[in-house]
């Protein structure tokens, strides 16, 4: 009985490890926009924690990509200038905007077109990710 026991409670433990850390973030408004075949897209999104634990955006990818970087707009003395980042932080009971001038994605290679919805995978620092799928715009944005 006693051994019976032992494997009942050692199995519900990775349950239990994997609740307690799992990400609670609600991905909203999320949209591409397109140019052109030779040009970057840009990918935009709100990222809402739901969970008192902060949160961390650490890799982005899609089929539509061939490479989809986290990225972050800055003024440099002037000049805007865009720079890759490894990460972008959900404050825990906050949210974090990827926006035109700040953290976006960047769709390198973009084959897609206005209309079309592409699935964009969001890796969160606690080894979870979320798929959701982005309408594409063209330049003006949302019609
Ligand atoms: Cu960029």
């Amino acid at each position: 009985m006693r051994g019976i026991f032992l494997v009942a409670w050692l199995a519900l433990l990775p349950g239990v490890a994997l609740a307690g850390s799992a990400t609670d973030v609600t991905v909203q408004q999320q949209w591409v926009r397109y140019l052109l075949p030779n040009i970057p897209a840009g990918g935009y999104l709100v990222m809402v924690n739901n969970s008192n634990m902060p949160a961390t955006l650490t890799g982005a990818s899609s089929p539509a990509c061939s490479s989809l970087m986290l990225h972050e707009s800055m003024n440099m003395g002037g000049t805007a200038m865009m720079m890759p980042v490894t990460s972008v932080p959900v404050p825990a009971h906050g949210q974090a905007e990827l926006v035109e001038g700040g953290y976006h994605l960047m769709c390198m290679g973009p084959k897609m077109k206005p209309g079309d919805k592409i699935a964009i995978t969001l890796d969160f620092g606690d080894g979870t990710s979320e798929v959701v799928s982005a309408p594409v715009y063209g330049a003006m944005g949302a019609p």
